[in-house]
């Protein structure tokens, strides 16, 4: 395949394709689909995993769901899509999402432009030609005039660099990485290390499993919320249909991407008293709608603090042990400044006998022995450690693409101090190339399937504009750039955020740069900021 197009100068260019694609979760099937059936542009997905699903292709540990309710947790953009799939949970299970994204590749045919089990390992932009050179693992290399990324934001697990880690003789597994064919607990020692949404997750389900002992390795106690899951039977459905134009709307409106909106603006006026009586029946509802109750939940100190109280006093409820559930109980961040994971039966896991906390705080892990791993004041054995330790998030799968742009500039060099881009969309010295969900923009911070198809529509258009207008080259401006990353700084920093030791701020991985990395200042302010950038002919951007 390769696509022709002739500049007004009279050039012709040729290149392999007009568009290629990194990823096929959420974000690279639908631009697939956006590029290809809207416009008609010749496209290329790589993949390096061998199906569709992105994170729900990776992460297939015990307990993996999702936190976002299920009917939200979808696109919204084919109604006949919308129709025909049901789901059968509040919050979708891993098994469940995959089978939904397998679901929309089949139904949009989109299988047919993805190369699956390749992985990009180049992208390169050739100024002689105004081409993007993609370079994958099988020594392939194909051209494109645009070069989009959809590599996810959570996609490179990280595995802190023990001493000796590879020492360990038993059963390791990272949860990012699960097996496909699942893993066999019985009767076994088992450790996990993080308590992330990742490892609240699994500690529960590991702990129901006919093993010998759970020992779970706690850094940062977290403010878990129960998510009260339950099937979604046909009259729950019914009601979601009757409203569904609604509910989306009221989502993609909504400055986390959710379909609630907070109901008090602050807690500072009231008493704690007061607070328990509004938050009490969030908290027996569960998911997300307890943490978006009042509104400046993350900017004012005051009212976090009345909220994360409430949370302690719930986890000192659940843990029979005082001393253990002190050690469970949060108290050095605000509540939500680390991402705020749901729950089922995690506190409650620690009142079983076989399970145990060590507090890595008190005795930190010292290494890794062939037998297990030797704390500061004990050498505890296991059969299999499991990893919860999260990602190298945000930034991580980008440069790892040894991704260059003009002067042979790599994004490694361009971000050694922090990502620097337009919109979390472009980065200057990169012409063509578009980032979906890339860092500076809300990403992370919502519901994501409704950031990505912001992101998603919003390339597609600029894409078309550009070829509808005979414009060959597209590139953020230095001072766009720079007046973007300024505003993200300067929205993060009127918030709690920054005061926590959290992955959003790139402090889970030692050698990275300390900022704030998604964009605080709301998926409607922000959707709003991108649309007018189009229709002001794509300021900002340099066009040629
Ligand atoms: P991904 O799903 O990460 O897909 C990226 C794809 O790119 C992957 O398939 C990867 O293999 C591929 N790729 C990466 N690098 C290369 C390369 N060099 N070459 C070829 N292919 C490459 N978000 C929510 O909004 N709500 C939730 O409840 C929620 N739950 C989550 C639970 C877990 C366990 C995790 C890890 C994340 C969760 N997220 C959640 C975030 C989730 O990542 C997004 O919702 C969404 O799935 C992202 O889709 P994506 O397509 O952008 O990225
Ligand atoms: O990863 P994490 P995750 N020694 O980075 C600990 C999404 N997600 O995979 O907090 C000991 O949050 C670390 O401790 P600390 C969601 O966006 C969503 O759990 O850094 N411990 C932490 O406890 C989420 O935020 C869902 O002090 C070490 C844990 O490992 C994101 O993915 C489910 C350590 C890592 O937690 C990542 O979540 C799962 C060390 N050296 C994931 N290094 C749902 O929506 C790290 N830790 C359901």
């Amino acid at each position: 395949m390769s696509s022709q197009t002739e500049h007004s100068g009279g050039t012709v260019y040729e290149t392999d394709y007009d568009a290629v694609i990194v990823g096929a979760g959420f974000s690279g099937l639908y631009q697939l689909h956006r590029l290809r059936d809207e416009f008609g542009l010749s496209v290329k997905v790589i993949e390096k995993a061998d199906d569709v699903g992105g994170t729900w292709y990776w992460n297939r540990y015990p307990g993996a769901q999702c936190d976002s309710e299920s009917h939200v947790y979808c696109y919204s953009f084919n109604e006949e899509i919308l129709e025909e799939w049901q789901w059968s949970e509040r919050y979708p299970s891993q098994p469940e999402v995959l089978e939904y994204l397998r679901f929309v590749a089949d139904r949009l045919d989109l299988r047919k432009d993805i190369e699956f089990g390749t992985e990009v390992t180049s992208a390169s932009f050739d100024e002689s030609d105004g081409q993007w050179r993609i370079g994958t693992d099988d020594g392939e290399e194909l051209t494109s005039q645009f070069f989009v990324t959809a590599v996810g934001c959570l996609s490179e697990p990280w595995v802190p660099d023990f001493d000796h880690i590879d020492s360990f003789e038993g059963e390791a597994y990272h949860t990012g990485r699960w097996p496909h064919d699942g893993v066999d607990f019985a009767g076994k020692r088992i450790a996990v290390i993080g308590t992330g949404a990742s490892g609240i997750q699994v500690i529960p389900e590991v702990a129901e499993e006919d093993i010998d002992h759970l020992t779970v390795f706690q850094r940062t106690p977290n403010y878990a919320v129960p998510a009260r899951d339950r099937p979604l039977e046909d009259d729950d459905w019914d009601e979601i249909q009757k409203n569904y134009d609604e509910i989306l709307q009221t989502a993609h409106e909504n400055g986390f991407g959710m379909p609630f909106d907070p109901a008090y603006p602050t807690a500072e006026d009231k008493s704690m008293e007061e607070v328990r009586e509004i938050l009490e029946p969030r908290w027996q509802e569960g998911g997300f709608r307890f943490m978006l109750t009042f509104e400046d939940l993350v900017f004012n100190p005051e009212t976090n603090e009345k909220v994360s109280q409430f949370v302690r006093e719930k986890i000192r409820e659940t843990v029979d042990d005082p001393e253990l559930a002190e050690k469970l109980v949060p108290k050095d961040h605000y509540y939500a400044t680390k991402r705020p994971p749901l729950h089922t039966n995690y506190y409650e896991t620690f009142n079983e006998d076989h399970v145990s906390l060590v507090d890595v705080t008190e005795t930190p892990i010292e290494r890794m022995t062939p037998e297990g791993i030797q704390t500061s004041d004990d050498h505890h054995e296991f059969d299999m450690i499991i990893y919860a330790t999260g990602f190298d998030a945000m930034t991580g799968t980008l440069l790892n693409m040894d991704i260059r742009g003009r002067d042979d500039l790599t994004l490694e060099e361009k971000w050694a101090d922090g990502p620097q881009t337009y919109l979390g969309l472009a980065v200057h010295g990169f012409p063509n190339m578009f980032t979906i969900t890339g860092p500076q923009s809300p990403s992370v911070l919502s519901n994501m399937p409704v950031s990505i198809e912001h992101h998603v529509e919003w390339v597609s258009d600029a894409i078309n504009h550009f070829a509808e207008n005979d414009i060959r080259l597209v590139e953020p401006t230095r001072e766009a750039e720079e007046a973007w990353t300024a505003h993200n700084t300067e929205v993060a920093e009127q918030t709690l955020y920054p005061t926590a030791d959290s992955w959003y701020m790139n402090e889970n991985i030692e050698d990275k740069p300390t900022v704030f990395t998604p964009y605080i200042g709301g998926v409607d302010v922000y959707h709003q900021t991108i649309q007018e950038v189009a229709q002001k002919g794509y300021e900002g951007f340099e066009l040629t």
